[in-house]
């Protein structure tokens, strides 16, 4: 598998709670290289950008106020089979299905407050890295 990228972001429960250098640490013992990294806090609009996906779903607003609701730290990360091992290093969706020793079965509080984001694939890995890093910072 060759060496490629994902993107990902500590969610504002974990970044509040004081999770941010613990799941850094995770991060990188499971082997990814951090590329870009910050701390920024979005807008609801910006956030219901980012999440524009799930503009139809009943979460979606609710979505949007939690991921504005304070700051964030979006990452872009670099490893063989960065994107499904990302997944897999940061658990399901809902916290009470995650694995034990992932992520969000240690840090998430609930299936929408569930301390990070990882991109699903590839392409959206690219776009959701740029959406929230300039080009040279990328490298
Ligand atoms: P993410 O995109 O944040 O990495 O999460 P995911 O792929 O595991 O889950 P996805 O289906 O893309 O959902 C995006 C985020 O929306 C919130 N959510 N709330 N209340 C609900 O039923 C519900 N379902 C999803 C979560 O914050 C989820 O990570
Ligand atoms: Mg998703």
């Amino acid at each position: 598998m060759a060496t490629n990228r994902t993107f990902t972001m500590i969610k504002p429960d974990a970044v509040a709670d004081g999770h941010t250098g613990a799941i850094i640490k995770m991060i990188e013992e499971a082997g990814f290289r951090i590329i870009a990294l910050k701390k920024t806090q979005l807008t609801s609009e910006q956030a219901g950008k980012f999440y524009a996906v799930h503009s139809e779903r009943p979460f979606y607003s609710s979505l949007c106020a939690y991921m504005s609701s304070g700051p964030i730290v979006p990452m872009i990360l670099e490893k063989e089979n960065a994107v499904a091992d990302f997944r897999t290093l940061i658990g399901a969706t809902n916290p009470a299905q995650a694995a034990e020793g992932t992520v969000r079965k240690l840090f998430a509080k609930s299936i929408e407050a569930n301390a990070i984001h990882g991109s699903d694939s590839d392409e959206n890995a690219a776009i959701e890295g740029s959406f929230f890093f300039a080009g040279v910072e990328q490298y």
